[in-house]
C-alpha cells in the first residue's frame, strides 16, 4: 500500500527462499520470525501512515550474528531494514516492500561504564530510558532525551541523530558520541568504538553513521560521554499572549538563568487543547495562546530556585508572561513536562497527522504556523506549532479526519518553499526516512546530494540497506 500511494517500484533485490530462511535459522536459531501477526507491528510505524510488506524478521543478539546475516544477504542480494524501537516518525524504520527486518531489541546489554568519566559503553537495542534509570543509580544521566524514551533504542538514536529535550544543555548526540560499532553492508565490522574525549587521528567515521539513517551499515554499539545527573531540577511553565513575547521569555530566560538552564520548550493553545482532549491532562495555567515550559538543572536547589522566581517575578512585573507555575517535586515536574512531551502523543488521537520539523531562525518559528493555518481553512481538523525553542526547531502538525491528497498538495510543496526561503532544513531532528528523501534538495546542495550518493555506492554497491530511504537514489 504504501509502494502505492508514494510512487515508488520495487528494486530487483532477491526474494527471501526457503534456503535462506535455514541459513537464518542457523545463525539465529529461534529468532527467525515469519509469523503474519507478529510481522504486523514490525511492517507499520509509529504513525500508522507507512506499511510495507517484509516477511522474515531476525532478532540477532550479538554483533557477530548482524555481520554473519549482513554478509550472507549482501551475497544473496536481499534487502534489508535496520529496526530499533520503530518510533521513528519519517517511514525510515519499516520496510517498503518486502525488506527483511533486523531487529536490535535483543542487543540490550550494557557492556561497560566508566564512573570516573562518565563514558557509557552499550549495545544498540538498549531501551534510552533504561540506560537512563541505570545511570541515574549512579549518579550519572543520559545526555538525551525524548517523548520516545520508553521504547526508543540507542542505536536508533544515533541512526536519526535524534535531538530532543536536552539538546539545548548538553548539545547535539554528535558531541556526546565518543565511538561507534557499525556493521557494513558486506559484514565487514567496523569498531569505532572507542571511549577517548580527544582522538584526531583521520577523518572521523562515526559521524558518517550517526543520522544515515540505516542506509550505510548496521550500528551494532555505542560509546556515549554521560552527564553528571543534576542534584536539583525545576521546571516552570509560563503562559504568554503572544509569540513575540515568547522570543522576548527566551532572551530573558538565558540573561537570568544562563548556566542553569537545560530546556526551553514552547507550544501553543491548540496543542494544550489537544493534550486536554485526547489525554485528558489539565493545565494548571489560565487560558493563554501560548506557553513557554523551562528546565533549570543545577547543582544547588536553594540557588536555583532564587535564581528561577527571580526571573519569574521580572517576566510577571514586565508582562512578558501573564501567569506561571513553578515544580521542584519530582510528579509536579513530571506532570508539567507531559504537557509538552505528549502533544505527538495527543496528535496521533486526532485523526491523520501530518508532520514538519523544521529549523529556521527562531524569530520567524511561528509565522509559518499562522500562514499556514490561512492557508488551510477548515480543510484541516488541527493545525498545532511547538517545538524546541531554544534549538529554533519548530515541529508544525496538521491532523486531518483521513489522509487526502487536497490537503497534500496545500502544504506540500509550500512548507517546504518556505523553509528554503528562510534558509532553514526541512528535517531538524527526525531525519528523511521514506517519506521526506526526495525533498532533501531543499535543504542540501547537488554537489553535497552527489556526494552522498557516492559514499552511499562507496558503502553499500549493491544498496541493500534500508532501500528507498534517506538519500534519492542516483541514475
Ligand atoms: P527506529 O524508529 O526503529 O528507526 C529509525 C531509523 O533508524 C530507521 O531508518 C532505521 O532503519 C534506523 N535504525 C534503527 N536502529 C538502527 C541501528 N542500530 N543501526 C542503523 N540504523 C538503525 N526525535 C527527535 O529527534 N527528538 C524528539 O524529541 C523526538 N520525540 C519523539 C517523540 C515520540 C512520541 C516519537 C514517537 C518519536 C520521537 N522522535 C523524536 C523521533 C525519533 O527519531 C525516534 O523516537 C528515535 O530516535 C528513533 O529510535 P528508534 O530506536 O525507535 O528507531
Ligand atoms: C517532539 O519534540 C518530537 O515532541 C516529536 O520531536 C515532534 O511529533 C512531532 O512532530
Ligand atoms: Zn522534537
Amino acid at each position: 500500500p504504501t509502494g502505492d500511494r508514494y510512487n515508488v517500484s520495487r528494486l530487483p533485490f532477491s526474494e527471501v527462499t526457503a534456503q535462506d530462511l535455514n541459513y537464518f535459522e542457523q545463525v539465529v536459531p529461534g529468532r527467525v520470525v515469519t509469523d503474519k501477526e507478529v510481522l504486523k507491528s514490525h511492517n507499520i510505524d509509529w504513525l500508522r501512515t507507512v506499511r510495507g510488506n517484509g516477511k522474515v524478521l531476525l532478532k540477532p543478539r550479538n554483533t557477530k550474528e548482524v555481520s554473519e546475516i549482513l554478509r550472507y544477504c549482501n551475497g544473496r542480494n536481499l534487502a534489508v531494514t535496520p529496526q530499533g524501537g520503530n518510533t521513528g516518525l519519517v517511514g525510515g524504520s519499516v520496510p517498503v516492500f518486502d525488506e527483511i527486518i533486523i531487529s536490535t531489541a535483543l542487543m540490550d546489554q550494557v557492556i561497560s561504564f566508566d564512573n570516573v568519566s562518565g563514558a557509557l559503553v552499550c549495545q544498540a537495542g538498549c531501551i534510552l530510558e533504561l540506560l537512563n534509570q541505570y545511570l541515574e543509580r549512579q549518579g550519572y544521566t543520559m545526555p538525551l532525551d525524548l517523548g520516545a524514551k520508553g521504547s526508543c533504542h540507542i542505536g536508533g538514536n544515533l541512526a536519526t541523530n535524534a535531538g530532543g529535550l536536552r539538546l539545548l544543555r548538553y548539545g547535539s548526540l554528535r558531541g556526546s558520541v565518543l565511538g561507534l560499532e557499525a556493521v557494513l553492508p558486506d559484514g565487514s565490522i567496523l569498531n569505532c568504538l572507542n571511549s577517548l574525549r580527544k582522538d584526531n587521528t583521520g577523518y572521523d567515521l562515526k559521524q558518517l553513521f550517526i543520522g544515515s539513517e540505516g542506509t550505510l551499515g548496521l550500528i551494532s554499539a555505542v560509546s556515549i560521554l554521560c552527564p553528571r545527573k543534576p542534584n536539583s531540577v525545576n521546571v516552570a511553565l509560563l503562559g504568554c499572549e503572544s509569540f513575540s513575547r515568547v522570543l522576548q521569555v527566551f532572551t530573558m530566560c538565558r540573561d537570568h538563568l544562563g548556566e542553569i538552564l537545560s530546556a526551553c520548550e514552547f507550544f501553543d493553545a491548540a496543542c494544550m487543547k489537544v493534550v486536554k482532549k485526547h489525554l485528558k491532562l489539565s493545565n494548571p495555567l489560565p487560558a493563554n495562546n501560548f506557553y513557554v515550559l523551562i528546565e533549570t538543572s543545577g547543582s544547588s536547589a536553594y540557588h536555583d530556585e532564587e535564581k528561577l522566581n527571580n526571573f519569574l517575578s521580572k517576566a510577571l512585573d514586565t508582562s512578558l508572561i501573564t501567569s506561571g507555575t513553578v515544580a521542584t517535586d519530582q510528579s509536579k515536574i513530571m506532570s508539567l513536562w507531559a504537557l509538552r512531551e505528549r502533544i505527538t502523543e495527543a496528535l496521533a488521537h486526532d485523526g491523520y497527522v501530518y508532520k514538519y520539523d523544521l529549523s529556521m531562525p527562531v524569530e520567524k518559528l511561528y509565522e509559518l504556523v499562522e500562514e499556514t493555518r490561512i492557508r488551510l481553512g477548515t480543510a484541516a481538523k488541527t493545525v498545532v506549532g511547538y517545538g524546541h525553542l531554544g534549538d529554533g526547531n519548530l515541529h508544525l502538525n496538521v491532523t486531518a479526519e483521513s489522509h487526502s491528497d487536497t490537503l497534500m498538495t496545500a502544504l506540500e510543496p509550500f512548507v517546504y518553499e518556505w523553509t528554503a526561503m528562510h534558509k532553514g532544513s526541512i528535517s531538524a531532528e527526525h531525519g528523511l526516512g521514506f517519506k521526506k528523501k526526495d525533498h532533501i534538495h531543499y535543504s542540501k546542495s547537488r554537489e553535497a546530494v552527489n556526494l552522498m550518493q557516492k559514499i552511499k555506492r562507496m558503502l553499500d554497491p549493491k544498496g541493500i540497506m534500508n532501500p528507498y530511504k534517506t538519500i534519492p537514489s542516483s541514475e
